[in-house]
């Protein structure tokens, strides 16, 4: 039957007005029903909206210090509730082991707690006699829409750094994965957050989230998911001259050179097109490799990836949508006649038969103008190309709508860093270098606007204001 949730609005459950739940969210592991929740609308995002702004005025009031000590005791909070955001995230999304990811949901408020009293504007010179400067200020209520892939943590990673910087919220989470988000409004709530600073509606991205981006009380959105809701998202402030940042989609490109250390380069290139089984807006879904290389290497990645365990390593796709959209990738990488290495199917065994996976898939004579090439999969499925100098990799790994992430193996530094300047995505790594919260985040092109991350996060939730006094009264 499944765990039954109502919205989180001022400090508390609260019904849905209308009535009416969404009764069909499913486990990707068991096909069975896992969760009930509210199916918001319009009157729900209002007495959301409404308590946000209640709430807000005496939260930016307080000192950035102060506001800074009650997200580091929500940090805590979550960590102590650790067990229980992944006992509800595996629920909802399958994944083996989230509990990386919840620790790194409690890392952005003690990151954006810590650093929010350090934020400052900066001073103008006017002569003597007068003087001006600039404070940051916060748009008043926020409203945030996530996707389901990083349920708490997409979510805190906008939470965070906006309460950080003093407005409240109102989150959208994907109707798929409500109940990490939910719980996090009841663990912050309990940690000292005072009531209507975070408020949670559950429901239906046309219904909740359209009426959250169009509400008038809302001053900013920030939104996660597929870049064709993110259009209608970003119209949709646009037409209310409010600002969105956008994270969207990506085709992000792992590119090796003859010189990398192959070891390394073949276990990343393995790990990043598998983790959450290719569900993240930032795997590396494309992989470039030097001629003289390419047999070995993917040989190397084919049996790095052909000995993951299903269930442990390689986790579920979220919906049956998602499990036949990657299905339907198989048959259009048939159509284009590339070469299937590994993989290619769904897994049809027990005990994986009623679950929704797939078979880590590599496919190699990809050419750049196929369909597998350009297009978001978002399901374990690497597309392998080859290239014979610098500037044909670039060339390659720039040609795609998207632009969100990069990785570059070589062990020529010169030749990194004219690569790196050069990829057109809004993060690149370098022989695997590890980023964390410090690290803003975020796209070039169709990958989205804004940046999310590192203070970057900080200025996004913020409007600046100058302030000139004269002297002379
Ligand atoms: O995303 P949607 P979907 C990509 C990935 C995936 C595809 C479709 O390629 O296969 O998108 O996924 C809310 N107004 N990514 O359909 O629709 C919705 O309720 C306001 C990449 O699940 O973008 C949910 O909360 N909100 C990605 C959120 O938008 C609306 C993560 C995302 O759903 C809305 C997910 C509307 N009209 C998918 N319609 C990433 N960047 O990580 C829907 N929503």
């Amino acid at each position: 039957m499944g765990e039954r949730y109502e919205h989180w609005i001022d400090g508390q459950p609260h019904p849905p007005r209308e009535g009416a739940y969404v009764e069909d969210v499913t486990s990707p592991v068991t096909g069975e029903v896992v969760s009930v929740i509210a199916r918001g609308t319009a009157p729900d995002v209002d007495v959301a909206v409404g308590a946000a702004k209640r709430a807000q005025p005496a939260w930016s009031e307080r000192s950035a210090a102060e506001r800074g000590r009650v997200l580091s005791a929500v940090a805590d909070a979550i960590r102590d509730a650790a067990d229980e955001f992944v006992r509800l995230e595996k629920e909802e999304t399958g994944k083996p082991d989230p509990r990386r990811e919840i620790d790194g949901a409690a890392e952005y408020f003690a990151y954006y707690g810590s650093i929010v009293r350090s934020f400052h504007g900066e001073t103008i010179d006017l002569g003597a006699g007068a003087a001006a400067f600039t404070r940051p200020e916060p748009f008043g209520v926020v409203g945030v829409i996530t996707p389901w892939n990083g349920p708490l943590s997409q979510a805190t990673r906008d939470v965070a750094p906006a309460l950080a910087a003093g407005n409240a919220l109102v989150v959208k989470p994907s109707e798929f994965t409500s109940a990490t988000t939910l719980l996090l409004g009841k663990v912050a709530h309990e940690a000292g957050l005072a009531p209507g600073l975070l408020n949670v509606v559950t429901g239906l991205g046309p219904e909740a989230g359209a009426a959250l981006v169009a509400h008038p009380g809302v001053g900013k959105v920030a939104f996660t998911g597929s870049v064709r809701t993110g259009r209608l998202v970003g119209a949709a402030a646009a037409s209310r001259t409010i600002p969105a940042t956008l994270e969207l989609g990506g085709k992000s490109a792992n590119i090796v050179f003859a010189d990398a250390n192959l070891d390394r380069a073949a276990e990343h290139v393995a790990r990043a097109f598998t983790s959450n089984a290719g569900q993240v807006c930032s795997a590396a879904t494309r992989l470039l490799a030097e001629q003289s290389i390419h047999d070995e290497l993917v040989d190397r990645v084919a049996a790095l990836v052909s000995a993951m365990e299903i269930g442990r390593q390689i986790g579920p796709l979220i919906t049956q949508e998602q499990f036949n959209k990657v299905r339907d990738y198989f048959q259009i990488a048939r159509d284009e006649k590339a070469s299937l290495r590994v993989g290619g199917k769904a897994v049809t065994e027990a005990p994986f038969a009623r679950g929704r996976y797939v078979l880590p898939t590599i496919y190699s004579d990809v050419r750049p103008d196929m369909r597998i090439a350009q297009e978001e999969i978002f399901g374990p499925v690497l597309s392998v190309l080859s290239f014979d100098t610098e500037a044909e990799a670039i060339q390659i790994a720039n040609g795609t709508p998207y632009g969100l992430a990069g990785s570059i193996w070589t062990g020529d530094v010169g030749r990194a860093l004219r690569v790196a300047g050069r990829l057109k995505a809004g993060q690149v790594t370098v022989n695997g270098a590890q980023l964390g919260v410090e690290a803003p985040f975020g796209g070039f092109k169709e990958s989205g606007v804004g940046r999310v991350k590192g203070v970057e996060a900080l200025r996004t939730y913020t409007q600046v204001k100058t302030i000139g006094i004269s002297a002379i009264s």
